[in-house]
């Protein structure tokens, strides 16, 4: 078992319950949390269900940076929810305009060795600072708000050494492309990767924080830098160099150890349609490009934009495609604005959208049918972009900024210019205006609740007896972005009936009853709805819609080969079932409108008699669930809400 690791001294500090043992459930004490307005209005509606005057946390942030398109009252309606509802349970406003959760969280609110819980997958990127930093569902934030500690597997630790240093045009995001294509986005449940090596100092925090946000990619529960002298520079410049605290390994050992020589790395992209599926940029170059976007949480910092602008100044944008670029930040917009950067990129001809997720959430710029488009995001999930069939293509600053210039798929190297020397800055600018602090005391503060804000639907308790018809049956992979569409349909985040009627939208057939009708009609002939699938059910973003509106039109078991941590975890906060198959073939006696039967579920349950047997067509089919006291207490009540 692994020893002396970094997070297991951020662990040793904060485990509250359970055993220290790789797949034990344990209970960590959460310092921090963050929310984000896509899933933040349910998180407070679930908070203020429990009844809660104050968070008892010692930072709590909601941010607003998913819906910002405003295409009708409801982002706004939401807006006002969150800004008035923070007010009054004591949570720090940041303002729409101020930039991606994690980034931001990053430059203003990350302190190593402290834990944060985030109702977003892409949380662990503060573990670039040393942050024990876990995305799950509203509702585990909420609990952790209201002062509960977080339940998780103890971990099986990865180490990853890094050595040697990135080469020119090699960007931190290669390093991450890396790991996807040693580890894939499979079979990582359960693990957390801890970096360490003499290539750990070569690397900024930003840089850090590239890497480990897309290991939520990877289905690792976090990944985590060390805290070293480049953490305490990062801390200095940004102002809070009293936050640093040393935090290293002493001779470590680990569960399973990787090596990375950095040196040695090339420019990759992950192909359609998974962040996994990577090539070199060599192998992909002269593939024609339609449109390049730089941003999200993964490459929008100073750093990288810094590079861009330096690539893209006395250039123009090649006439065939269309460059778009979402500033990480407001400190990262304003100051590439004062120091000219900003006008270097503008000069070139991009397109630049304010501080915010934006496409990377298909808030808009979708590409055109049958182009390729090429993002410095974390995710290409098929039809993320807005585009049926989109051939999306993930890839370093340096590469998107290479094949804005070239119109194609272009090794950066090949540019015929030298790498630009971008230092990252001597001091961040600062200015926490946007953050809006609460009152000392809430008590006053009136919650704004516009008509679009509804209340989270309850469940009712699991019955003994599940007379399940399987409503939809999917393949590998099936990610949050398929089950629940984000992009235009966002803005019904708050209205569980509207937003339910998309459920799993990407599979219906037109002229076909969709996957919402199917499932209310099982409902309402009294049956349950069943969701039968294969491996990494669940992959992807932590929304907790993927389990409310499934839930909503009375669906009460998901039977896979496998089911991803965040979404499971949020399967039995609203009382789903997450069932694996014992035998991989029976997928194949489960077609789309088979009836199954499983008896006597709550006994089973309660005496944890696995494998539960279920009958379809006279035939039957073992499932397994590795549940824990806690998630078996909460799947009979029908879901955590109905627990005190
Ligand atoms: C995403 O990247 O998919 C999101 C949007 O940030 C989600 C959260 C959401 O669906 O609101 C995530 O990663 O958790
Ligand atoms: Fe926003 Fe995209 Fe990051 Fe999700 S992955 S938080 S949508 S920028």
């Amino acid at each position: 078992m692994a020893k002396n690791t970094v997070i297991q001294k951020i662990l040793e500090k904060h485990i509250v319950s359970g055993n220290p043992v790789p797949g034990e459930p344990v209970s960590i004490r959460i310092d921090q949390t963050l929310t984000q307005d896509a899933t933040g209005t349910m998180a407070y509606l679930e908070l203020e269900a429990m009844n809660i005057d104050r968070v008892r946390t010692e930072v709590s942030v909601s941010y607003v940076d998913h819906n910002m398109m405003q295409n009708g009252p409801e982002n706004r309606n939401d807006h006002l929810y969150l800004q008035s509802v923070a007010a009054a349970k004591g949570v720090i406003f940041s303002r729409p305009g101020n930039g991606i959760c994690h980034q931001v969280h990053l430059e203003r609110f990350g302190v190593p060795g402290k834990t944060l819980l985030g109702s977003d997958s892409h949380t662990p990127t503060n573990g670039g600072i040393g942050m024990m930093a876990i995305g799950a569902g509203g509702l585990d934030v909420a609990l952790a708000m209201a002062g509960r500690p977080f339940r998780m597997a103890y971990p099986t630790i990865i180490g990853v050494k890094l050595t040697g240093k990135l080469g020119d045009w090699v960007s931190a995001k290669d390093v991450i492309l890396k790991m996807l294509e040693l580890l894939t986005t499979k079979g990582n449940v359960g693990c957390m990767v801890e970096y360490f090596g003499d290539g750990v100092a070569t690397l900024t925090v930003p840089q850090r924080a590239t890497i480990t946000n897309m290991g939520a990619e990877l289905g690792v529960t976090c990944s985590v830098f060390p805290s070293d002298a480049m953490t305490r520079e990062f801390l200095e410049k940004q102002g809070r160099g009293s936050s640093w605290v040393e935090l290293k390994a002493d001779n470590p050992e680990y569960d399973r150890t990787l090596e990375i020589n950095l040196s040695e790395l090339k420019p990759l992209a992950a192909c359609p349609s998974s962040p996994d599926n990577v090539k070199t940029i060599s192998e992909l170059a002269g593939t024609p490009v339609g449109q390049v976007i730089i941003g999200s949480c993964t490459n929008s910092s100073f750093r990288d934009l810094s590079i861009v602008a330096a690539m893209l100044k006395g250039r123009k944008v090649h006439d065939d495609v269309t460059l778009s670029i979402a500033p990480g930040s407001r400190q990262v917009l304003e100051m590439l604005a004062r120091n000219g950067a900003l006008a270097d990129i503008i000069a070139a001809g991009a397109r630049i959208l304010e501080a915010g997720c934006g496409p990377c959430i298909g808030q808009g710029q979708s590409p055109a049918d049958d182009t390729v488009t090429l993002r410095t995001f974390n995710r290409n999930f098929p039809g993320r972009t807005g585009t049926r069939g989109d051939k999306a293509y993930l890839v370093s600053p340096e590469s998107a900024a290479a094949a804005a210039l070239t119109g194609r798929i272009t090794e950066p190297s090949a540019l015929g210019f030298p790498y630009p020397q971008v230092s990252d800055a001597d001091k961040f600018l600062i200015d926490d205006s946007m953050l809006i602090q609460p009152p000392c005391c809430g008590k006053e503060v009136e919650i704004i609740r516009k008509k679009t804000i509804g209340t989270p639907p309850v469940n009712t308790p699991l019955p003994d007896t599940i007379r399940g018809v399987v409503v939809i049956r999917t393949g590998d992979k099936t990610s949050t972005d398929d089950i629940m569409p984000a992009g235009v349909h966002l803005k019904h985040r708050s209205n569980i009936p509207e937003y339910a009627k998309v459920v799993f939208e990407r599979f219906n057939e037109e002229g076909k009853e969709t996957f919402a009708q199917r499932a209310a009609a099982v409902r309402d002939a009294g049956k349950h709805g069943i969701i039968v699938g294969r491996d990494s059910y669940g992959q992807g973003s932590s929304r907790e819609h993927a389990a409310i509106c499934p839930m909503y039109l009375g669906v009460k078991a998901v039977i896979a080969y496998a089911i991803e941590r965040i979404h499971a975890a949020n399967l039995i906060n609203f009382g789903i079932v997450p069932f694996v198959f014992v035998n991989r073939e029976d997928y194949e006696l489960l077609p789309q409108g088979t009836e199954i039967v499983i008896e006597n579920l709550r006994s089973k349950l309660e005496k944890k008699e696995f494998p539960v047997i279920a009958k379809a067509n006279g035939k039957e089919i073992a499932l397994n669930s590795n549940l824990s006291d806690e998630d078996i207490r909460i799947l009979l009540a029908g879901g955590r809400l109905n627990l005190k």
